[in-house]
């Protein structure tokens, strides 16, 4: 004993409970938490008490710029921390879900951080369905970037300069091909889809962080089926739709939840076609099931 050093870190893995910590003496640690605690993410700055070259236990997190995460009925989990940038990777195969979309979008914007739009495979003659279905979010200004990551990301780099990024989206739709492209010695396993089941046994199992240059880095994600935001309240739900907000506070009750209030200004604006019908259908899906949650409890 005795030979125990505190050292600053960043968190480049998360495994369930245990981390790869990058500390501040360039080696990486493999490092385990105190109590149990597992509410740490990749792109937090942790404290680490150093047993050796290789391994440690973190102590404590820096409050946190940002925090991405999802939620269901039971658990929070935890994404990425201080990160400014979320990629949202969509592909016409296998299909993609618009409302995984808009749950990773709301997520986004409620944490802060600055979506852009990928939508990958575009060399797939079904992109152009993709596009046409993504054409409501340019619209509603999320810049949208067209890409065949198989072949070659450049256009995305611009992107990711001077920033920390996120790759999320749903399995299969090409995150770590984007990441092997980027970052070539990361060799990431991806996976192939199979004919049968779309399926690969490839598939990312665990967040983890690589440095693009000194100021940028990127965190690759495992896919989701859904991407739940049961933490946002139906106020913070409707304010994390971007293209509500111009009708919020028009509606003729100052507490509106537009589920089915008289003079609902979103209700109208979604019957105006100003607002897409099928959001509005998504955010009331959302809201009602909030509600629901609060009066169980
Ligand atoms: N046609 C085409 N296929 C691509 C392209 N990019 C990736 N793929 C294929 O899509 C499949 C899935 O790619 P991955 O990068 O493993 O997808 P992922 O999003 O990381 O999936 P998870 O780790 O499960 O979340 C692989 O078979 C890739 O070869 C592309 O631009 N065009
Ligand atoms: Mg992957
Ligand atoms: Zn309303």
């Amino acid at each position: 004993m005795g030979s125990e050093q505190t050292r600053q870190g960043l968190i480049t893995a998360a495994y369930g409970r245990r981390f790869l910590v990058e500390c501040d003496d360039g080696r990486v640690r493999d490092c385990s938490t105190r109590g149990k605690r597992n509410d740490y993410a990749c792109g937090d700055r942790v404290t680490v008490s150093c047993s050796g070259d290789d391994q440690g236990v973190i102590d404590a997190c820096v409050p946190r710029d940002t925090l991405l995460y999802r939620s269901d009925q039971w658990k929070q989990k935890l994404i990425a921390a201080n990160v400014s940038r979320m990629v949202a990777v969509v592909a016409p195969l296998p299909s993609f879900d618009l409302a995984v979309l808009d749950c990773c979008l709301a997520a986004a914007e409620h944490a802060g951080i600055g979506p852009l739009i990928v939508l990958n495979k575009s060399d797939l003659p079904e992109a152009a369905i993709s596009e046409k279905a993504l054409a409501p979010y340019t619209a509603m200004g999320y810049p949208l970037l067209k890409l065949v990551a198989r072949e070659g990301v450049e256009a995305l780099r611009p992107h990711l300069a001077g920033q920390r990024s996120v790759l999320v989206g749903e399995s299969g739709m090409g995150k770590s091909t984007i990441l092997n492209q980027l970052v070539p010695q990361a060799a990431a396993q991806t996976q192939e889809i199979s004919a049968s089941l779309g399926t690969g046994k490839h598939t990312t199992s665990h967040a983890r962080l690589y440095h693009l240059d000194t100021q940028s880095d990127i965190i690759d994600t495992p896919g989701v089926q859904a991407f739940g935001v049961h933490h946002l309240g139906v106020e913070e739900l409707a304010a994390a739709f971007v293209d509500f907000r111009p009708h919020l506070g028009q509606c003729r009750f100052r507490n509106c939840r537009h589920l089915e209030e008289p003079g609902c200004a979103l209700s109208a604006a979604a019957e105006a076609g100003t607002i897409t019908a099928r959001r509005f259908a998504a955010y009331q899906r959302l809201a009602a099931e909030n509600l629901a949650r609060q009066k169980k409890y």
